[in-house]
């Protein structure tokens, strides 16, 4: 595994975790961070033996948004041509599945980083906002399109217009997150997610995330066609058939790609 400077990377048997490390800026993604997360998840990403990947930050902060000190100077020619923060949708087409275990800020990039994993679980600490409004933009790294597809029109509205955050608890009542954990128990609960997760079937867990994540690209129509089509497909596999072989035999499947 390479070496990093603005992250770690740790591997646990077939979870892989990138820990953003900036304390000082708590976390905000400068363009060293972004090329450095996105290296390690594809790095994680093109490795067979690794099942799920986990995204976390400090206790004190997921990532507290770009930087905006690296940004203040930039002008719209810098931003335009160098097309900033593009990188990061290499980082969304990821084919693993991506947990984000959030706690403390997630703001601005945080939630949009955030947002960009299959999914997040936060402490009771966490805090989600889009701020960005208040420095004279607005979201730039999905969260315009990610947040109003995954809370709905009213509440992306609220959240971006008036710059405010939410708690864990509203991002759950909201559909921001599947979990609010204790903030001294996110990382464990995390790992025990992923390592779930992991156990499975790669191609399987490859075609399950692309047919999700089809319902926000998609028609109903299509969506549904793309489904069965991929489902059909999982017939090819050794792994439906020892996993239905188990069940019939009363035994824990034994998956081959995994
Ligand atoms: N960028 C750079 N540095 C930051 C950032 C950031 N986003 N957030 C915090 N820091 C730094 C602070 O400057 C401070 O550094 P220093 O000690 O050198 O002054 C250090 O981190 C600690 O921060 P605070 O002292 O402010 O800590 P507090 O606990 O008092 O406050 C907050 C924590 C509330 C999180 C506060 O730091 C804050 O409001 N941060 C900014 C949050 C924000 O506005 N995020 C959105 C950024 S913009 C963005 O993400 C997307 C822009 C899209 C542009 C698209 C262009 C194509």
């Amino acid at each position: 595994m390479s070496s990093y400077e603005t992250i770690q990377v740790t591997r646990e048997g077939r979870v892989g975790t990138i820990t953003l490390d900036r304390p000082k800026a708590l976390n905000a993604l400068n363009a060293q961070l972004m090329t450095e997360v996105v290296a390690a998840a594809e790095e994680l990403d093109a490795d067979r033996g690794i099942g799920a990947i986990v995204v976390t930050g400090s206790e004190r902060a997921f990532a507290a948004g770009a930087d905006i000190k690296e940004m203040a100077a930039q002008s719209y020619a810098d931003m335009a041509l160098g097309d900033w923060f593009a990188a990061w949708d290499r980082f969304a087409n990821l084919r693993t599945p991506v947990i984000a275990g959030v706690s403390g800020h997630a703001l601005g990039g945080g939630c949009e980083l955030a947002m960009m994993c299959d999914l997040v679980i936060a402490a009771e600490s966490a805090r989600f906002g889009q701020p960005e409004i208040n420095l004279g933009v607005f979201p730039g790294i999905g969260g315009t399109q990610r947040l109003t597809r995954a809370v709905g029109k009213a509440v992306a509205m609220d959240l971006i217009l008036t710059g405010r955050t939410m708690t864990a608890q509203e991002a759950l009542a909201v559909g921001l997150v599947s979990r609010v954990v204790p903030t001294e128990e996110l990382l464990q609960q995390v790992a025990e997610v992923a390592a779930t997760i992991a156990e499975k079937s790669l191609p399987v867990l490859y075609a399950t995330k692309e047919a999700v994540n089809r319902a926000f690209e998609t028609t109903l129509a299509e969506g549904v066609k793309f489904e069965r089509r991929t489902f059909h497909a999982t017939f090819a596999l050794e792994d439906r058939t020892e996993g239905m072989g188990a069940f019939v035999e009363k035994r824990t499947a034994e998956f081959k790609h995994r």
